[in-house]
């Protein structure tokens, strides 16, 4: 999920079993409709079966990007980015690129590619799934806005035998047990869902990408704009001062509160509803000036 068209509202864009990719834009009541699928040069994108989208701003430029993933039985390479040549609001694509791993592009089985910060040294890394049930955590030896690639760790070990790992994975994070840290949830081609909480000892990167995460998404207003990091769950979010009167809706990023007096006020964030959420998070801000 993301916010395809930035109106404020959580999109989804779907990978397929024929290689699509489609997005579907959230209506105001939460209902969903088809946007048409993501086009290259004009024409639809299909991949070798099975894609996968990870929607994210690859480059920094401040336009989303397609990461995708793909089966590649015949066709690699399987991980590969669109550079966005529209805008964030609008994003229009041309040219893939592979992502590489030490110089080498990624002809692994059904590719499952995540971009996401999870090694605690703030540049977003690549996390990995591929047919026997691995998950492959890919630190980030370049920069955040020119990722670079080499080794990996195994976060979950392949299982080529018995295929009860959860095979293929398709990766998401989240925190699910509100600790601080994300945990790992994946579902895989016979229907299991897995929730893997993350257990790194604190002392270790753990701890660090932890305070990285309070010290960054909480919610602040600095001269009179109010920067909402919302969570993947997240449908819309309002705020609302102390007397519990809704003031306005805020998007995610950057919201211009300035003409609203000093005080306290609470973000509320509608979501899913799941585990930790109920039907939605509420978050205490201060304005101070
Ligand atoms: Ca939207
Ligand atoms: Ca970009
Ligand atoms: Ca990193
Ligand atoms: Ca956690």
């Amino acid at each position: 999920m993301c916010d395809w068209n930035n109106d404020g509202l959580l999109d989804l864009v779907t990978g397929e079993r024929n290689g699509y990719y489609t997005v579907f834009l959230r209506n105001p009541d939460s209902t969903l409709t088809s946007a048409g699928r993501i086009q290259a040069h004009g024409t639809e994108i299909t991949t070798d079966n099975n894609s996968w989208p990870w929607v994210c701003d690859w480059n920094l430029d401040g336009r989303k990007d397609l990461l995708a993933g793909q089966e590649g039985i015949y066709n690699p390479p399987n991980v590969y980015v669109y550079l966005n040549e529209g805008t964030d609001s609008a994003p229009v694509f041309g040219d893939s690129t592979p992502v590489l791993h030490g110089g080498l592009p990624f002809d692994d089985y059904r590719c499952i590619p995540v971009l996401i910060e999870l090694d605690g040294d703030g540049k977003r890394d690549l996390v990995l799934g591929e047919w026997y049930s691995s998950v492959r955590l890919y630190s980030n030896v370049g920069t955040d806005s020119n990722p670079v690639f080499n080794t990996y760790v195994n976060l979950v070990e392949p299982d080529p035998v018995n295929y009860s790992n959860g095979n293929p994975p398709r990766i998401n994070f989240t925190d699910w047990d509100g600790d601080g840290d994300l945990d790992m949830i994946t579902c895989d081609y016979y229907g299991s869902v897995f929730l893997r909480e993350n257990t790194t000892p604190p002392g270790t990167g753990e701890t660090s990408t932890a305070e990285l995460r309070t010290t960054n998404t909480g919610p602040c207003i600095v001269r009179g704009i109010l920067y909402l990091r919302v969570s993947p769950f997240t449908i819309h979010a309002s705020l609302f001062d102390m007397t519990g009167r809704r003031v306005m809706s805020l998007v995610p990023g950057a919201n211009d509160v300035s003409s609203l007096a000093p005080g306290a006020y609470f973000i509320r964030e509608e979501g899913l509803g799941i585990r930790g959420w109920g039907s939605g998070k509420t978050q205490k801000v201060l304005k101070t000036e």
